[in-house]
């Protein structure tokens, strides 16, 4: 091989990793620190709890990918009216409003907002808005405190009590606005 296929063949790996962009060492740093205190934590292995809910106009899909060997969750959209997937707890946790979720989204190029929403201990639905304006992996936290009482949406009986934690129902992450994407989560975790 002469100098300049060895610089040719430099050049192509490097471009080949930067445009995987892996998650950088600050995130990958929030996410082992996450893990190491979780009061909750789901990293897909297993998916069989995450179900798809959709209006008539609307597909959604749930699945499981693989991603440097490790499985994550796949949510690809095709949003009419509504749609999402979810998980209701066999196992309810008990958290509190100054925990955080903290978890990982790989995102695309549909510019849709994901709303990401928790059932509390009476069916009240909270939720948080991320616009997912980007393409690669990035780590998401949110307070507990930073989520609002659901306005366009609430079960018929959900009793309007606060972001009552102490046996968490459900969690749901959906996409809002029309159209089509896909998504990629990991590393979901709840933290003190
Ligand atoms: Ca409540």
């Amino acid at each position: 091989m002469n100098k300049i296929s060895i610089i040719f063949l430099l050049l192509s790996l490097l471009f080949i990793t930067g445009c995987q962009k892996p998650l950088k060492l600050k995130d990958m740093n929030v996410v082992e620190s996450a893990q190491s205190v979780a009061l909750y934590q789901d990293d897909f292995n297993n998916i069989s709890e995450w179900t798809a809910f959709f209006s008539k106009d609307s597909s959604i899909e749930v699945g499981q990918v693989m991603v440097d060997n490790q499985p994550c969750l796949k949510l690809a959209f095709r949003l009419g009216d509504w749609g999402g997937i979810g998980k209701s707890f066999s196992k309810k946790p008990s958290w509190n409003i100054n925990n955080s979720l903290v978890f990982k989204i790989k995102g695309d190029s549909s510019n849709n907002i994901a709303r990401i929403e928790i059932t509390d201990n009476g069916g009240e639905r909270f939720i948080k808005l991320i616009p997912v304006n980007f393409k690669d992996w990035k780590v998401i936290t949110i307070p507990f405190n930073e989520f609002k009482h659901r306005q366009d949406w609430q079960p018929d009986k959900a009793p309007k009590d606060g972001f009552t934690l102490t046996a968490v129902e459900g969690i749901s992450i959906s996409p809002t606005l029309k159209g089509s994407g896909v998504w990629l989560i990991d590393d979901l975790n709840v933290i003190p």
